[in-house]
């Protein structure tokens, strides 16, 4: 199969010209003008960015919560990313019940996802379950191609939890075999302190998750995190950074050439804390999600960041979890919500791309070869799956969105599907969006619609939009992803 792309204006990371892109089957095999046909199929680009698809270095699908129990919605719904552009999600797998890492990695893409997902997908282990057997794994997981871990600063007195022993020891190990550590970085006794006076006080109403994960419980755990990581020689990411105190300990590693990256996500850009005071406690448990929303100050500060390469990558921590589980905020007994009770995320791996234009690239905030470097690019790298995807060049995997700059909408549920019953950006003005999507050559999008069949799929008793046939496959992570360049900095 031979396709052209043309009359587009490519976009990459680092420039941007109008030409045309050959694809023969899956690769684009040629980029340039007056391209020697016969050509099977013609996709006229006039008027659209040429980018590449993007990689989403922060999904969850079907995530398990401590007691085993999925608190996200299942792989079926990802066609949603696809819709936003997005050909590559990078999930997180936690060890099933009972399972070591490794297992769970084979279970996860050979049963959980096996001919569910839309995209294609890669993995970051995620520990959930700390074993003597943990950190001899880490070069077992190297080797499938998952060249990435993420552990828990945060959560003390679940299994999720890893104490400074357990993350040096990690550590130490995954600096020695390729691998970037990626944590999620509060400090748990700050929490436990604020969120036990929250409730001592007679307070438990959903802004009290905001008001009792302060920034400085962020910025401590991230400062201790990169401190250890510097020591063990290992690489590290900072995923979801939420506010300046936090950011502000990456940009300084940085400036002293410490090997880490700091990741952040749409809805911290976006959406402020205020979201968790709507009234009505179901709704305001939507936005519950951790680190929480900050401030207006802090969104400026994120946008600057990303600008100054302070922060790298922007993923969508897509955590879309259904009403229902959300509601299990009732504390029953006391008839009244209980902010700690309700499971932590928000869905948005739809519209990570779509938030990012406009607010970023069509709100004067960011260059176009920013906003592909922050959610292609430096992804792609950070998983060692670039230069096959991330970019447009010769030999890569043919994941293209024509997106159209001229899109004026508004985000609802309708336009914009997470997989669950709401959109935590819903009313927001949207400007451009994904209007083709080739996912290896294939076209999975048109007119902004996802083209598979979509139709209602059960889940722990819960009803999603899933897509029925899926075109997603596993791209295996090289060892140290961009690793290597990050330790070269020291
Ligand atoms: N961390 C995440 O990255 N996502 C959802 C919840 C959490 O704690
Ligand atoms: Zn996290
Ligand atoms: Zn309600
Ligand atoms: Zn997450």
């Amino acid at each position: 199969m031979r396709t052209l792309v043309k009359n587009g204006t490519i976009v990459t990371a680092e420039s941007e010209y109008k030409a045309d892109i050959l694809i023969v089957d899956e690769k684009i095999t040629s980029i340039g003008t007056n391209l020697e046909g016969p050509f099977d199929r013609i996709l006229d680009a006039e008027g659209k960015y040429v980018l590449p698809g993007g990689v989403d270095n922060h999904a969850h699908f079907e995530a398990l919560n401590t007691d085993g129990i999925t608190t996200n919605e299942p792989y079926a719904t990802t066609w949603v990313a696809l819709q936003g552009g997005t050909t590559t999600i990078v999930d997180f797998c936690t060890n099933e019940p009972g399972m070591n890492l490794v297992d769970s990695v084979n279970y996860r893409l050979n049963v959980r996802a096996k001919g569910k997902v839309a995209p294609d997908i890669a993995i970051h282990a995620c520990c959930n379950d700390f074993t003597d057997e943990t950190v001899g794994e880490i070069k077992k997981l190297v080797e499938m191609g998952v060249p990435t871990m993420k552990l828990f600063l945060a959560y003390k007195g679940t299994s999720l939890y890893m104490d400074d022993s357990k993350l040096l020891a990690c550590l130490e190990e995954a600096g020695k075999q390729g691998m970037t550590m990626m944590v999620h970085a509060e400090n748990p006794d700050v929490l436990d302190k604020c969120r036990n006076d929250a409730a001592a006080t007679g307070h438990y109403e959903p802004k009290y998750h905001y008001m009792t994960r302060p920034p400085y419980g962020e910025a401590e755990a991230v400062s201790r995190a990169i401190r250890f990581a510097d020591a063990m020689h290992c690489p590290m990411c900072i995923v979801h950074v939420s506010c300046i105190e936090a950011g502000e300990e990456i940009r300084k590693a940085r400036a002293e050439g410490k090997a880490v990256i700091g990741e952040t996500c749409p809805h911290y850009l976006v959406l402020d804390k205020h979201k968790m005071d709507h009234p009505d406690w179901h709704i305001a448990a939507r936005w519950i999600c951790s680190p929480a929303l900050r401030d207006k100050e802090d969104q400026d500060y994120l946008w600057k960041a990303l600008n100054k390469d302070w922060l790298s990558i922007c993923g969508s921590d897509n955590s879309g979890i259904p009403q229902a589980q959300k509601n299990w905020g009732w504390d029953e007994e006391h008839q009244r919500c209980d902010f700690r009770m309700v499971p932590n995320g928000c869905p948005g791996a739809g519209d990570r791309m779509n938030a990012l234009w406009t607010y970023g690239v069509a709100a004067g905030r960011m260059t176009r070869q920013k906003f592909v470097d922050v959610c292609c690019t430096t992804p792609a790298k950070l998983n060692g799956i670039y230069p096959r995807k991330g970019t447009i060049q010769v030999g890569a995997d043919a994941d293209l969105v024509l997106f159209d700059p001229d899109y004026k909408g508004t985000i609802t549920l309708e336009t914009n599907p997470t997989g669950v019953e709401y959109n935590v950006f819903e009313g927001l003005e949207q400007i451009g969006r994904a209007d083709t999507v080739l996912l290896r050559g294939s076209v999975v999008v048109e007119n902004g619609r996802y083209l598979g069949e979509v139709t209602e799929v059960v889940a722990d008793g819960i009803t999603y939009q899933g897509c029925t046939s899926a075109n997603g496959k596993f791209i295996p992570g090289k060892p140290y992803g961009l690793g290597y360049d990050l330790l070269k900095r020291s």
